[in-house]
């Protein structure tokens, strides 16, 4: 059976390429989705996208997925450090999740510095521009099939 991730976008995810180029690189989101979709699939994985400015929507989302994704990753861009609603709706779900900002979190404002899914993600990946995607990418394929080779 093909598995099944889910890869989702927070707010202002859409403008990626115009939205402040020097800190959130010149990609757009449809190259990103692109490349994601790509790469699960020539390895054998079935990966969807969805891009909402809007929490409840990413609530949604997340509950209409119950029990039919195996693996999530979510960039919850400006919700990361305000929603205890999508943090909710994560928890529906027992999958391994990653988290992934393109900036680094850590290293701008204060307010950035904390996450409301830190703690509940399998791992993170913040400040490696778009490529973090698809690295994340990558370890959730490994993730999925028990690999633990470094290749
Ligand atoms: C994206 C956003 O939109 C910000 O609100 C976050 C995150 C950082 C990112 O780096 O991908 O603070």
């Amino acid at each position: 059976m093909q598995k099944h991730i889910l890869v989702l976008h927070g707010p202002n995810l859409n403008m990626l390429g115009k939205r402040e180029p020097q800190i959130y690189g010149k990609l757009s989101l449809k190259d990103i989705d692109a490349a994601l979709k790509e790469r699960a699939s020539s390895a054998g994985f079935l990966l969807s996208t969805f891009q909402s400015n809007h929490e409840g929507a990413l609530v949604d989302c997340l509950q209409e997925a119950f029990g039919q994704v195996h693996g999530i990753l979510i960039n919850p861009a400006a919700f990361t450090h305000t929603s205890v609603a999508i943090r909710d709706a994560l928890l529906l779900h027992d999958t391994p999740l990653i988290e992934v900002h393109i900036s680094n979190i850590h290293k701008r404002e204060a307010f950035r510095s904390h996450s409301y899914f830190s703690d509940i993600a399998t791992g993170q990946i913040v400040g490696l521009g778009a490529r973090g995607y698809l690295l994340a990418l990558d370890a959730m394929m490994a993730i999925l099939t028990d690999k633990e080779d470094l290749m």
